[in-house]
């Protein structure tokens, strides 16, 4: 039977978008993880990244298990999470950015193409790719998400991409 893990999330009282529903996570313990975060935007990114991370190792995941690489922009999160996918031998990749909106389609443009990016890697290679984009009006918005008062969309990505290996393996038993 799996060790499962109550994680204890940093953010705080407010709507908190890191309480995953159920409360109980599965064990990380045993699974390969890639994240490739961008480094546009960086003070955000770097604390989804941070997030993730941490909520990995809280798991059972261990930090030689954990391969973490950065890209320029958002955009380049797919091929970036392939070159993980191809090149290594993760079982799942976290795929963290923060696109904000700005006066013309470039958002649009850049959300559009990592969100299919990022889906059609999954179709490909039957791994979990997590989208863990964030996608805010504003830096303040982004701010509550990467650690704020709406928790950290960066311990959410890791949780789903634990509990999408768990999914796996329920198939394997
Ligand atoms: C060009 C651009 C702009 C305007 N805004 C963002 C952003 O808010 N977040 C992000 O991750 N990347 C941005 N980029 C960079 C693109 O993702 C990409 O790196 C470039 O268009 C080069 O392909």
């Amino acid at each position: 039977m799996a060790d499962f893990f109550i994680l204890e999330f940093m953010s705080s009282v407010n709507k908190n978008l890191s309480h995953i529903e159920g409360g109980e996570i599965p064990s990380a313990t045993g699974y390969k993880f890639g994240i490739v975060y961008s480094e546009w935007n960086n003070e955000i990114t770097n604390a989804l990244k941070e997030g993730a991370l941490n909520t990995l190792l809280a798991s059972g995941a261990k930090n030689e298990n954990i391969i973490i690489k950065t890209v320029p922009g958002s955009f380049e999160l797919t091929l970036g999470a392939q070159y993980l996918a191809e090149n290594t031998d993760v079982d799942a990749v976290i795929c963290l950015g923060c696109v904000i909106q700005g006066e013309t389609r470039h958002f649009d443009f850049i959300c559009d193409a990592v969100a299919k990016g990022i889906t059609d890697l999954n179709i490909k290679y039957k791994l979990p790719f997590i989208f863990g984009v964030l996608t805010p009006n504003n830096q303040q918005q982004a701010i509550d998400r990467a650690g704020g008062k709406h928790g950290n969309k960066g311990d959410e990505a890791a949780v789903t991409a634990i509990k999408m290996l768990s999914l796996r393996d329920s198939f394997k038993k």
